[in-house]
C-alpha cells in the first residue's frame, strides 16, 4: 500500500506551557487548569514546580526589557510558585497558544470566552498562563526550564511511543508515562 504523505502521522510537537504565580496559589484554580491540559489532548512530558529569582525573571523576560510592564511583569514572575510543562502535541506550540487565548485578559474574555486567560486570568499581568509563541522559542524555553532534559533524545526514544499510544498517565507524577516495554 502506498501511503500519501497526509496519511502519514505526524511527529509530535513540543512545547513550554507555564502556569503562572496568580493560579498556582489557588490550588483548585492549578488542578483545573491541569485537567483542561489532559482534556485538551496534550500529552506531559514533564510537570515541575518551581520559583524564579529576579535574575531568572529579568532574564526570561528580557525581550521586553524597557517596556512600560516590564518591572511589574518580572516582579510578579518571581512573587511565588509556578509550573512549567513540557507538553508533546501535534502543533503543539499553536495549540496551547490557542487554549490560553490573548495576552490581555479582556480581549481574552471578548474574542476567546473559552479560553484560559479568559476564564482564570485577573489582569494583563496576572493572565494566568505562558506558552511559547514559536517552535525556536520553545526549544529555548524548554532549555531554560528543564536545562536537564534533551529533547532530541526524546525524540528519538519517546516520540514513537507517545505518537502511537503506547503511554500510560502517571498520577502521581501528573505526567504521561511509556508503557513498560517487555
Ligand atoms: P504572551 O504571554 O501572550 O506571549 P508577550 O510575550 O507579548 O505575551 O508578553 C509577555 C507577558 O508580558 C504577558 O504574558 C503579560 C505581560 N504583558 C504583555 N503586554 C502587556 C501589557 N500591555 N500590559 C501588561 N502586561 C503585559
Ligand atoms: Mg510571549
Amino acid at each position: 500500500m502506498v501511503l500519501s504523505a497526509r496519511s502519514l502521522p505526524r511527529a509530535l510537537q513540543l512545547t513550554l506551557a507555564v502556569i503562572k504565580p496568580d493560579a498556582v496559589a489557588h490550588p483548585v484554580m492549578l488542578e483545573a487548569l491541569h485537567q483542561r491540559i489532559l482534556e485538551d489532548s496534550f500529552l506531559i512530558v514533564r510537570c515541575k514546580d518551581l520559583v524564579w529569582r529576579r535574575q531568572d525573571s529579568e532574564r526570561f523576560y528580557a525581550e521586553h526589557s524597557g517596556r512600560f510592564f516590564y518591572q511589574r511583569l518580572v516582579e510578579f514572575m518571581s512573587s511565588g510558585p509556578m509550573r512549567a510543562y513540557i507538553l508533546a502535541r501535534e502543533d503543539a506550540v499553536r495549540h496551547w497558544r490557542d487554549l490560553m487565548g490573548p495576552t490581555k485578559v479582556f480581549r481574552a474574555r471578548f474574542t476567546a470566552p473559552s479560553s484560559l486567560r479568559a476564564q482564570f486570568g485577573l489582569t494583563d499581568t496576572r493572565n494566568t498562563t505562558h506558552g511559547s509563541d514559536s517552535v525556536e522559542s520553545a526549544q529555548r524555553e524548554i532549555r531554560f526550564f528543564f536545562p536537564e532534559f534533551c529533547a532530541e533524545e526524546w525524540m528519538e526514544k519517546e516520540e514513537p511511543l507517545f505518537r502511537s499510544g503506547q503511554i500510560q498517565y502517571d498520577h502521581q507524577k501528573q505526567i504521561h508515562t511509556p508503557l513498560p516495554q517487555n
